[in-house]
């Protein structure tokens, strides 16, 4: 702790998804918050710049720090300088597809990060002061039907079977944090935590995609949504209720690993339905395998208008979406009956996770952690934020 007994910690990962809700959860606990960031040749900040602190003013809780996880010498540097009491390590390339593209930096980044965060630790002797989370994940279990608990979830007991490029980086992670508890005393534990998402995920995970073109589409700035595997199945949560997962991880009087999930799966096909619900789109799924398509069935009025705040312009079976000369007309005709949705092969991967569904009893007995938001409230979320970013657009 400062000299102000205020906590400090180091997350990497900041400008992700996670850490950027996870920085906010520690500043209002009263956190000093430092953040590594990778140089980029645009801004990669978006996320936290709400957050940014003038570095001249007299007491500054948010610090960025330049830093990449394939650098040790850099890492040293950052916690030496830092001396976290506690260091959250989300930074990855968390893409399970883009993983099967770039393999070895995904080793590199996910699985020997991880080893170069505990080896800091204990080369500056803090394996006393400062308690590490891993960001462990849910693809560690591949979603072997053979390795679910008997009530059918996935669970702290349940084998691994990872299957990706990433998955198998992770799995890295998760045991070497395991070994640094067990061989030297650290606090280090894993979240092993199933999907979660947000306004704020990345815009090519299939949800924020599926959020993203239902509302462009709303608005008559996208004709079509083309999708992989419409009947994988995830448990999904909101990533703001899983970053206080992580916090409490880390405040427990004994290192340990949790799982972190909803308990409930549903199928990418559903969700891209609750998408569309949310502007009165309702689709009807035809034709099969590579062929399947979504198309747009029937339009409730009243709830596209109450989403979207625009006028239908109702023409008998002949509907329109948009009324708004604004915008380029010829975008905007949309009749029912219109393809909405295709598959493209292109977005399947070459080993798939077909269901994932997990047992947060752990969590919810030992840390008391219970999520507020539901499938449905997350889905509203999302849509409501990206309706809002075309509408500015
Ligand atoms: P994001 O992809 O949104 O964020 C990843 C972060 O890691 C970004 O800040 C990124 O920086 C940073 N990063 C990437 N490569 C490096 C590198 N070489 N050195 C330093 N930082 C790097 O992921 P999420 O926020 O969704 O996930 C956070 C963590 O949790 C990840 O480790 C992910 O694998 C894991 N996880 C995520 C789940 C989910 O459903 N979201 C579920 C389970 C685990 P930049 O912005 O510059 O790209
Ligand atoms: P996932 O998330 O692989 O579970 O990894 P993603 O949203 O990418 O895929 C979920 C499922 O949807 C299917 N799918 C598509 N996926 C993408 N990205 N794009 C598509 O067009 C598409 N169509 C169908 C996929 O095949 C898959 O079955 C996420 C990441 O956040 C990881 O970092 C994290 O560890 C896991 O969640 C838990």
């Amino acid at each position: 702790m400062n000299t102000n007994q205020q906590k400090v910690a180091l997350i990497t990962g900041i400008t992700g998804q996670d850490g950027s809700y996870l920085a906010e959860l520690l500043l209002e606990k009263g956190y000093i918050v430092h953040g590594i960031k990778r140089r980029a040749s645009s801004f990669n900040t978006q996320r936290i710049d709400h957050l940014y602190q003038d570095l001249h003013e007299s007491h500054v809780n948010f610090v960025l720090h330049y830093g990449d996880l394939t650098d040790s010498t850099n890492i040293i540097r950052i916690i030496q300088e830092v001396q976290p009491d506690e260091i959250y390590n989300l930074g990855a390339m968390s893409h399970v597809k883009v993983s099967f593209d770039s393999p070895e930096y995904v080793a590199n980044v996910d699985a020997v990060g991880a080893l170069r965060i505990l080896e800091a630790v204990r080369i500056l002797k803090l394996e006393k002061k400062t308690r590490v989370y891993q960001a462990s994940t849910s693809e560690l279990y591949g979603g072997m039907p053979e390795n679910k608990n008997a009530a059918g979830f996935y669970d702290e007991n349940s084998p691994f079977y990872p299957r990706s490029p990433y998955g198998v980086a992770k799995i890295y992670g998760f045991w070497i944090t395991k070994n640094y508890r067990e061989a030297y005393n650290m606090f280090a534990c894993n979240g092993i935590l199933f999907n979660h998402e947000s306004p704020r995920r990345g815009e090519t995970f299939v949800t924020r995609k599926i959020t993203m073109a239902a509302a462009a589409i709303a608005l008559g700035k996208q004709d079509c949504l083309y999708l992989g595997n419409l009947d994988a199945q995830r448990d999904w949560g909101h990533a703001k209720d899983y970053v206080k997962a992580m916090w409490l991880i880390l405040q427990q009087d004994k290192p340990e690993d949790f799982v972190i999930a909803t308990g409930q799966t549903t199928k990418v096909r559903d969700f891209v339905q609750m998408a569309f619900a949310h502007v009165g789109f309702h689709i009807r799924w035809s034709g099969s395998g590579v062929e399947e398509v979504g198309i747009l069935d029937s339009i409730d009025e009243q709830r596209y208008e109450a989403a979207t705040g625009r006028k239908l312009n109702v023409n008998a079976l002949n509907v329109k979406t948009l009324n708004d000369s604004s915008i380029n007309a010829e975008r905007l005709t949309l009749n029912v009956g219109d393809v909405v949705v295709r598959v493209d092969p292109r977005y399947f991967r070459p080993t798939e996770v077909d269901l994932l569904i997990g047992d947060p009893t752990k969590a919810k007995t030992q840390l008391g952690w219970e999520p507020e938001y539901d499938l449905q409230g997350l889905v509203e979320d999302m849509m409501r934020g990206d309706i809002q970013l075309f509408k500015k657009s």
